[in-house]
């Protein structure tokens, strides 16, 4: 995969040249370019934000800088080896979709990503649109919270779809118990995980983890990530189907005090008042 960074801080992309990142592209798995936008300012203070139209507190980043950045990416990007293609252009914004598992999932599975991480106020909408003319766009935000700008975003996306590609990382099933994993760990939390010693200052590994009995084992994995789901998630839960769930599973859930609501259609806390 081929990714593009474009922004006024390149040295706040640094963490890519380390840990799981770094070796993906030290093996040639990951082809990382990173550009300074001010190399497409023309003027002598290499000036990318101005003042709101409309009036308002803060800065805006002038279009011209990024459209002669983009411009110079996808030129880059089909002289070398992604002929015929255009990148998605990732834009991290808080008001963007969310994103997700799935959307890391989607992400890495194509060839060219460019990443246009905004400080300020953010870009001026046009060079959005005009890329979408172009490219697929995708803006994105990985959390409700105000940064002070896109580069931290991009960061995480990176890592996220970087694990994801195929060789990354050493186990090729290590990301099917991934929380939120699509499939039997969607809108679902991993529960907890030990390792050696068994005992450790007076508190001892649950005894099924050392029983050797591996479908046990999976049921009470299964039964935590439950219990964590309700504790830290309740949105999750009400995205839960009944016809997800075993029957062995939906007793595990009523343990929890959850029962299916058919009126409602949606797993209800017994102790919860229903809503009339
Ligand atoms: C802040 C441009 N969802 C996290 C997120 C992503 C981007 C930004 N903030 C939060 C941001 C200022 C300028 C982008």
């Amino acid at each position: 995969m081929r990714i593009d960074v474009v922004t006024i801080f390149p040295e706040y992309l640094e963490p890519l040249n380390v840990s799981l990142v770094g070796k993906a592209r030290a093996r040639g798995q990951l082809d990382v370019h990173l550009h300074d936008l001010r190399q497409w300012t023309t003027d002598i203070h290499r000036t990318v934000d101005d003042t709101p139209y409309g009036g308002g507190p803060g800065m805006v980043m002038k279009p011209e800088p990024w459209g002669a950045a983009l411009d110079a990416v996808l030129a880059a990007g089909a002289e070398s080896g992604t002929v015929g293609e255009v990148p998605t252009l990732v834009v991290p914004t808080p008001s963007g979709r969310p994103f997700t598992q799935e959307l890391a999932q989607d992400l890495a599975a194509r060839p060219w990503l460019a990443f246009a991480p905004a400080r300020y106020e953010g870009i001026d909408r046009r060079v959005i649109e005009e890329a979408a003319t172009r490219m697929p766009v995708v803006e994105a935000s990985i959390g409700d919270y105000v940064l002070a700008g896109g580069e931290v975003a991009v960061l995480v996306m990176v890592e996220a779809i970087a694990r994801l590609l195929p060789g990354v990382l050493g186990n090729a099933e290590s990301h099917r118990d991934d929380s939120f994993a699509p499939g039997a760990m969607a809108d679902l939390l991993e529960g907890p995980v030990y390792t050696k010693p068994a005992e450790w200052r007076g508190r001892e590994v649950p005894e099924i983890l050392l029983s050797g009995h591996h479908g046990k084992i999976a049921q009470w994995r299964r039964e935590q990530a439950f219990a964590r789901t309700l504790a830290h998630r309740p949105d999750l839960v009400d995205r839960w189907q009944r016809e997800a769930f075993s029957k062995k599973e939906r007793e595990a859930l009523s343990v929890l005090g959850l029962a299916w609501d058919e009126t409602a259609g949606r797993f209800r806390s017994v102790a919860d008042p229903v809503e009339q």
